[in-house]
């Protein structure tokens, strides 16, 4: 009983939060980097504010991030003393095409990631690659106009081909796109689009989400081509919608909201488009166009695997009701009032991750794989430069005990766990470094001083143990 033997227990990042050396062997600039960290993040990642290159007003924390490009030996023979299984990574575009559009790889690019793969199996932790975590060469934005415009489907399946080949000994398990619902959310971050006066922005969104649903399909042809042993996953921001109250009419809406975070999954997991997006895109006019040979595309390359970040329910009320604001990943919510929050204002709710577990199970029969989970907190350090984060342990626990329980009790099929993250790294949404999620503490402080050094935090003997009992021990 409890999580199957050969369970995958590991951790996530993502390179733009991570690698910083943004110029290093000849990498390009990407969107991600050009994120910059303070009040105005949201207004860039969101598309309405236009920035394609540095500027001296802001701070952009990608730059160095955690030097992982310097550090990765380190860090991964961290993971590996944690006896990590998997770790999940991402890579960045730029480095084996720094533009988006050349006929030939960087060979300093494809190289960095060849030799985190070796060391990842000098330990026997297997691979699980995101293709595109928010990541999409500048050159390809100033060109092209990034994924609305379909052309990106070659360029993105032209980069597949590269790490198919190339890494075909390392990679088995690959992801198409990091929570490629974010498209709806924050579309310059996970899509390189920037919107001008006056356009349909949803139907740019949809659009854009249509070009990576047929690039997420064909890759998944591509890549079980290359090589059979390839497992394809689509990966989503995850958390069940519950119902302000029972109702009827905040029922609904919450069922709106969940319709709208599966519309993805179900078109990758399923091969169609589902009903309710067809009805409601159409009257809205915001239906995708389509080329011939789309619809039998998604029908015959669905994914292998589901993954999903979870990191908190959503609570949602009908239009028009007096409620308080809650924060979450990228999309606020109603706040519910049954729920203790972090220092960012996100719910704390673990049994919404075994509710989530059980929805998407439910709802696609497929093995499913948290891809994400993890609590952004202030860590100080205690006299001796220790950090007792039992605030940490105490979310994860709560967390990994309720997916213990999908899996013993509900029996959801599930794959594997990574937390995000860890190791200290860059905030996605605020691009803050004092939001940390580390078993692994980095001196690097969010004025951009510190020494990299890196040190255990206190959760770090408490994962290592974790996954030494197979989750048995909590
Ligand atoms: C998800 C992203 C990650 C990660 C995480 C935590 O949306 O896939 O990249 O950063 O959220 O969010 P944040 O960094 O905003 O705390």
């Amino acid at each position: 009983m409890g999580f199957p033997k050969d369970f995958l227990w590991g951790g996530a990042t993502a390179a733009n939060q991570c690698e910083g050396g943004i110029f290093e062997d000849g990498r390009g600039l990407a969107n991600v980097d050009v994120c910059p960290a303070g009040a105005d993040r949201n207004a860039v990642i969101t598309g309405h504010m236009k920035m394609l290159e540095f500027d001296e007003a802001h701070v952009y924390p990608a730059a160095e991030a955690i030097d992982m490009y310097h550090h990765f030996r380190e860090d991964i023979r961290l993971f590996a003393e944690m006896g990590f299984r998997v770790y999940r990574m991402s890579i960045a575009w730029t480095r084996i095409f720094p533009n988006g559009d050349e006929e030939n790889p960087n060979e300093a690019g494809i190289h960095f990631y060849e030799e985190i793969f070796k060391e990842c199996q000098k330990y026997q932790i297997m691979p699980l690659v995101t293709i595109s975590h928010f990541d999409c060469p500048i050159g390809l934005i100033k060109k092209y106009g990034g994924w609305r415009n379909r052309k990106m489907i070659d360029f993105y399946l032209h980069l597949c081909e590269v790490l198919f080949t190339r890494y075909k000994e390392y990679v088995t398990h690959w992801l198409t796109f990091n929570e490629i619902n974010m498209i709806l959310h924050a579309p310059f971050m996970g899509a390189g689009i920037y919107f001008e006066n006056g356009e349909n922005e949803e139907q740019i969104k949809y659009q854009a989400a249509h070009h990576e649903l047929i690039a997420s399909a064909l890759a998944t042809k591509m890549a079980h081509e290359i090589n059979p042993e390839n497992k394809i996953g689509c990966m989503f921001a995850a958390g069940a919608a519950y119902p302000y109250s029972c109702k009827p009419k905040d029922v609904w809406e919450a069922l709106l909201t969940d319709q709208e975070n599966y519309f993805f999954v179900d078109v990758q997991a399923r091969g169609y488009y589902p009903n309710y997006a067809i009805k409601r895109l159409h009257k809205k006019g915001v239906f995708p166009l389509m080329e011939d040979g789309d619809e039998e595309i998604l029908k015959q390359y669905p994914v292998d695997f589901i993954s999903f970040s979870y990191y908190n329910s959503r609570c949602i009320a009908a239009p028009g009701e007096e409620t308080e604001i809650a924060e979450g990943n990228l999309f606020q919510s109603v706040k519910n009032p049954y729920l203790k929050f972090s220092e960012w204002g996100w719910p704390i709710d673990p049994l919404g991750l075994r509710i989530t577990l059980n929805q998407v199970y439910d709802r696609y029969q497929k093995p499913l794989f948290i891809v994400e989970n993890g609590l952004g907190a202030l860590d100080k350090p205690n006299e001796d430069g220790f950090i007792e984060d039992d605030y940490r342990i105490e979310y994860l626990r709560d967390h990994i005990r309720a997916m213990r329980q999908a899996v013993e009790e509900d029996g959801v099929e599930l794959m594997g766990y990574t937390s995000w993250a860890p190791i200290d790294l860059i905030s996605a949404g605020t691009g803050e470094m004092r939001k940390r999620y580390g078993f692994i503490y980095v001196d690097k402080q969010e004025d951009g001083s510190g020494s990299l050094m890196r040190s255990k935090k206190k959760s770090f003997e408490w994962y290592k143990h974790v996954i030494e009992t197979n989750g048995e021990c909590l």
